[in-house]
């Protein structure tokens, strides 16, 4: 007789018609986990598994890698460009000839009328790193417009930016392999388990295998610190407080690395004396952790063999972001824990290729961490390419933050996004609908032809997407993996990098005819230029890459000899290796887990800096009018503005509508219930969200994630970090009320889903 679970009809998984498996690496986070998407007998992705022998993931994938075959089959793809005089008109069909010549006379109608730089470009961390490398081409080698960002702005820059300072250069120097040597690990403002799942697996391998302390600080309890062995609830905004306390500690209790102090770094006596201001005492008034526990975990730090930082956006996303990324440097270099097993200064990068856009995409200089300012580099890459030295800026132009009040004040005219939301991922949302409103002409290239930003655009460019073309990303740990073709793309959509290179024939046609037929067997007259004057900067040796394969030859040379140095690498190898860690070259001819393993850095001295670093205190607090910190972010299910995950049911489900974390203390005193809807408000503007009680947050914080259309981006402020220019997302002040027509308020929510 059978009884229980037995009696039931057993669960089976239905069998995939798999007909082969297509090497990649997943195209959501920065984890980069390698994976095989399976592909039937009509050519159509209907599977995804882990790859065992791959170092990162060994197998394993989080839900979003697993459903990752689901978007190939998710709706309102771009099929077809689209266009539109005005932009209260409605879209019509057109031909790629007609999109990319309009692009072109855009692009050069707007620079000629308003100056070359009135044309702006906003990019993304989520193509391949060839066609950055073909983008960066394109705008610094032909359009020739300085105000050239990406959304890495929001992500990463303030990690970059503290890398620089510190180092002399870009570069994460750690490795995931670091959490198998580690004595103390501490996590500030990353809540890995749910953003990076595969990367917090790794970490947790290690602690079960070798217990070490784990720190996590967060102000609010996230899966992380709920594990944690010490977790400190900071304040909102002051982490540089604790930094330079824990620093302030270490010295004063003599428990610092003198002999890599003196042998590897430069301004130490001006920082002690900075740090020395900020005692315990004091610090633990401003960042509300107690003095003691400042104490232990500096202790735990300094004495541990090896001690590592990892970090995110707690830290980036702050009105002292890069101070922040330099302050965990200066408490790494002070404790000689830069380039050894187990000691690094690990930031954990966002998106896919956050990594590759840093590494090639010139968006903030040139090719291989060069610089603008830099008249070496700015001599190489021209004789390298064939373009005028006196072509190129001498120094950066916008970052995307600035870009849009550039708008405002009528000094960018133009504007090409590709790979990015704005108008749900920048703060203050009322503000960009407006600025997006006053443009002549708005480009929007995009996988999605429903993306939010395309409302306001005169001209849709259909991308293909991961896993429909082939190239590479680079992940945190600085490993390039591939992403094998897998899909057709849908109907017209080309790849990224196929529209650069159409683009790049309309403004120089070919001249010597060195440029191959283009991909995909698509070929259309190069486009005369009516008016050339912006051209004679051109060599005759100028050509375009025409392939991924073509510009990761460009990229092989232009790298060699530099800190990302792909020299060594080629396709197979690095599928073969599954990722392979730059640099890659002679020396290292299967990549190199660690930087500045030597004590070397990238200063023209060879030393890093230590660098004091005052705390202002420039945020938007709560205060009586406003008695809530909003903190935003992320959660496990979701990508970024949902364009992909809010249209896969596997993954929507777990939350398809906006929703606010609230301590049910803070909720009663205001009425409100679980599922309840409230409205949240701030001086920007209000959204409605679903009260979720939990004691994760802080009775006087909510936490709402960012991943809504219409939400939390119309209440956030997004003061801006004044080296790197990144939003502090995770503090501005809001109110919340009680919402009297329950109905209602569920109907208006409904239009956020947007999908
Ligand atoms: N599932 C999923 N994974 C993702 C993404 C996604 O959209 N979905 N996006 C990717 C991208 S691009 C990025 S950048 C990363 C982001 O990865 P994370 O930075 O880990 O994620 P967030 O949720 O943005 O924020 C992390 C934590 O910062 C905390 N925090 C807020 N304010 C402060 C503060 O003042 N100090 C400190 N110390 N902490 C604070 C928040 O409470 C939150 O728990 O995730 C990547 N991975
Ligand atoms: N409140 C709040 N706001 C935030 C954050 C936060 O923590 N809080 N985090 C910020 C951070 S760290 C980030 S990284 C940003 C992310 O913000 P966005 O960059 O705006 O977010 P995504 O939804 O990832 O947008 C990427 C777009 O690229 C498209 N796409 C995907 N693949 C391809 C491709 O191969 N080619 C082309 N052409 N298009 C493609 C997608 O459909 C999507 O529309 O959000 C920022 N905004
Ligand atoms: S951890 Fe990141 S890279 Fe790995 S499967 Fe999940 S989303 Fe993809
Ligand atoms: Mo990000």
């Amino acid at each position: 007789m059978l009884f229980g679970r037995s009696k039931k009809n057993p669960i089976t998984i239905a069998t995939k018609p798999v007909e082969k498996w297509i090497y990649a690496t997943c195209g959501y986070c920065s984890t980069g986990c390698s994976l095989e998407v399976g592909v039937d007998a009509q050519g159509k992705g209907v599977s995804v598994r882990g790859v065992t022998d791959a170092d990162v993931n060994q197998g394993k994938l989080c839900l979003k890698g697993i459903f990752e075959f689901e978007v190939f089959n998710s709706p309102n793809r771009g099929t077809i460009p689209l266009y539109r005089d005005n932009t209260f008109e409605p879209y019509r069909d057109v031909t790629w000839d007609f999109a990319l010549d309009k692009t072109t006379e855009q692009i050069r109608r707007i620079q000629q009328k308003y100056g070359r730089d009135s044309f702006a470009i906003i990019s993304t961390g989520q193509i391949y790193t060839e066609e950055f490398y073909a983008l960066g081409k394109l705008v610094r080698g032909l359009i020739g417009t300085n105000n050239y960002d990406g959304n890495t702005t929001l992500c990463m820059a303030s990690a970059v930016s503290g890398y620089k300072r510190s180092f002399g250069s870009d570069g994460p120097p750690g490795c995931y392999a670091d959490f198998d040597h580690t004595e103390c690990l501490m996590a500030i403002g990353s809540n890995l388990p749910e953003q990076h799942p595969i990367i917090y697996w790794r970490m947790k391998e290690a602690l079960d295998r070798r217990r070490f302390p784990l720190i996590v600080v967060d102000p609010r309890v996230t899966m992380l610190a709920q594990m944690a062995d010490m977790h400190l609830p900071i304040l909102p905004g002051t982490d540089l407080v604790l930094l330079n306390a824990m620093a302030h500690v270490i010295l004063k209790e003599n428990l610092h690395n003198k002999d890599y102090i003196a042998a590897y770094t430069t301004g130490f006596d001006d920082f002690a004396k900075l740090v020395a201001d900020y005692d315990p005492v004091m610090a633990s008034k401003i960042c509300g952790i107690d003095e003691d526990k400042i104490r232990t975990v500096a202790r735990l730090y300094a004495k541990a063999s090896a001690a590592m930082t990892i970090w995110t956006m707690g830290i980036n996303q702050s009105t002292h972001g890069s101070d922040g990324v330099v302050a965990i440097n200066n408490l790494n270099l002070i404790t000689g824990n830069i380039g050894k097993p187990g000691g690094t200064s690990l930031s954990i990068t966002g998106q896919c290729n956050a990594m590759g856009t840093r590494e090639f995409s010139s968006c903030s200089g040139l090719p291989g961490y060069r610089q603008l300012e830099k008249e070496t580099d700015r001599a190489f890459m021209s004789q390298y390419w064939g373009v005028e030295e006196s072509f190129f800026p001498t120094k950066r132009g916008m970052f995307e933050t600035d870009i849009f009040p550039a708008i405002e004040t009528g000094d960018i005219k133009g504007l090409w996004i590709i790979a990015t939301n704005p108008m749900t991922s920048m703060p203050n949302t009322a503000r960009i609908r407006k600025a997006l409103e006053r443009l002549e002409f708005l480009v929007v290239q995009d996988v999605y032809s429903d993306v939010e930003t395309t409302k306001y655009a005169h001209l849709f460019l259909p991308a293909a997407m991961w896993g429909e073309k082939e190239g590479l990303f680079t992940n945190t740990e600085r490993r390039v993996n591939i992403v094998r073709q897998a899909m057709q793309p849908p109907g017209l959509a080309k790849p990224d990098i196929w529209i650069f290179a159409e683009l790049a024939k309309r403004m120089a046609p070919p001249t010597g005819g060195t440029n191959g037929p283009l991909p995909l067997g698509v070929t259309t007259p190069a486009v005369a230029m009516s008016d050339s004057t912006l051209l004679p900067h051109l060599g005759k040796q100028f050509r375009f890459p025409q392939s991924t394969a073509e510009a990761f030859e460009e990229i092989r040379e232009v790298s060699k000899g530099r800190l990302c140095d792909y020299s060594g690498m080629t396709y197979e190898k690095i599928e073969e290796q599954r990722g392979i860690q730059w640099p890659c070259n002679d020396a290292n001819p299967n990549g190199a887990p660690r930087l500045y393993t030597d004590g070397k850095f990238q200063h023209p001295d060879g030393k890093a800096k230590l660098i004091a670093l005052p705390f202002i205190d420039n945020n938007e607090r709560p205060d009586e009018q406003y008695p809530f910190w909003l903190n935003t972010g992320r959660v496990v299910e979701h990508w970024h503005t949902r364009t992909k995950t809010g249209k896969i049911g596997n993954i929507n489900k777990f939350s398809p509508t906006p929703f606010m974390e609230m301590n049910p203390s803070a909720a009663e005193k205001l009425g409100l219930k679980q599922m309840d809807y409230a409205r949240i408000l701030s001086r920007r503007s209000s959204a409605i969200v679903l009260v979720m009680l939990t004691q994760r947050v802080a009775p006087d914080a909510v936490f709402i994630p960012m991943h809504y259309y219409d939400c939390v981006n119309r209440l956030s402020l997004g003061l801006l970090d004044p080296y790197s220019r990144q939003p502090a997302y995770k503090q501005s002040a809001v109110r919340i009320e009680k919402i009297s027509d329950q109905e209602a308020a569920g109907i208006t929510n409904l239009q956020a889903r947007s999908y």
